[in-house]
């Protein structure tokens, strides 16, 4: 995908895009302007063997110029941007509501309480990736747990911040499907580099397939007797670094765990995947593969939470 002033896949970009053309041109224009006299200036009146440095002062109609012209630029882009502010804002006639939470350094979401996100708890589908379906209005709740994060769809709508305590409303839409990758764009610390924000845009007739794939996936990582190890990992580091389909945890760093349980071997050494071999794992990483960066959490998780996260991995088949 190209950046989103020439590559625009939604109805609310294209509306936004001439407005950052236009502004983008009057910068150039300002700045060919100021350059060019700053360059003519400096030769054409500089001091030289034979010629004094010209000074000027209170030259009235110069500065009438350069206060009435910025005056009339900013009051215009003022109007403008407010108008398509307008339109971010509408999120008037959605086809449904996304629960957006931004926290160190991921993004979940959370689907409507609908019986096609239901998972078996009764609870609403909530993940790592934002689907949706393509061709339609889908409004966004953003808030933080944290501290400020800020939410970017380039290529297909606006941006706003994730705030904690508050709830930020927008609105995205698709007019193509694919698959979407786009970044944090408030600096909150660390991990700020890792926190990319997938959305990936579903054929309408192919919307319902994908989220009972989800829902599917959902139910096993959410099976009661494994609660306690999942919500260990979901609380721990883990999330910032590993994918589990059908959860909020969507790292990229480390293999996707989704269906670790199936895997010949752990990270290529130690086999099979078994009780044993995931404790030492995740107790300790580093002693059996040196120089990886997946940290050791003995110490850092009790053996009761390391114990309660394998219990859960086992089942991630
Ligand atoms: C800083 C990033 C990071 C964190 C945090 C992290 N991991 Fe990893 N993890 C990795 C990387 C990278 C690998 C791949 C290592 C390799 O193959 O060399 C990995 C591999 C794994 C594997 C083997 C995957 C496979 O496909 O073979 C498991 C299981 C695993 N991690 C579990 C966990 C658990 C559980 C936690 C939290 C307690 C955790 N990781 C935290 C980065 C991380
Ligand atoms: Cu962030």
């Amino acid at each position: 995908m190209g950046p989103w002033p020439v590559d625009q896949r939604g109805p609310l970009v294209e509306q936004i895009a001439p407005l950052y053309w236009i502004m983008f041109a009057a910068a150039m224009v300002v700045f060919a302007i100021v350059a060019g006299a700053l360059i003519y200036s400096g030769i054409r009146f500089r001091e030289r063997p034979g010629h004094v440095a010209q000074q000027f002062h209170g030259h009235n109609l110069l500065e009438l110029i350069w206060t009435v012209v910025p005056t009339l630029m900013v009051i215009s882009f003022s109007i403008l941007s407010w108008n398509k502010l307008n339109l971010v804002n509408d999120v008037s006639g959605a086809a449904m509501t996304i629960q957006v939470e931004a926290r160190q350094w991921s993004w979940s979401y959370t689907y409507p309480d609908q019986d096609i996100f239901r998972l078996a708890d009764g609870s609403p589908l909530k993940a790592g990736t934002l689907d949706i379906p393509v061709g339609q209005k889908i409004k966004l709740d953003l808030t933080s747990k944290d501290v400020i994060h800020s939410f970017f769809a380039p290529n297909m709508g606006g941006k706003k911040d994730a705030v904690p305590g508050h709830t930020n409303e927008m609105w995205i839409q698709a007019d193509r499907p694919g698959t979407y990758v786009s970044h944090c764009t408030e600096f909150c610390g660390d991990g700020h580099a890792d926190m990319l924000i997938t959305i990936v845009v579903h054929p309408q007739t192919e919307y319902a397939a994908w989220a009972k794939t989800a829902v599917t996936d959902a139910n096993r990582a959410n099976s009661p007797e494994t609660k306690a190890g999942r919500d260990a990992f979901l609380a721990s580091a883990c999330v910032g670094c590993h994918t589990v389909a059908g959860t909020a945890a969507s790292g990229k760093v480390g293999p996707e765990l989704t269906h670790i349980a199936s895997k010949p071997n752990i990270a290529g050494v130690l086999s099979p995947v078994n009780e044993e071999n995931l404790t030492k794992w995740v107790s300790n990483a580093p002693s059996i593969k040196p120089g990886i960066v997946m940290p050791k959490f003995q110490g850092v998780l009790s053996d009761q939470q390391i114990h309660d996260i394998v219990q859960w991995l086992l089942t991630l088949k």
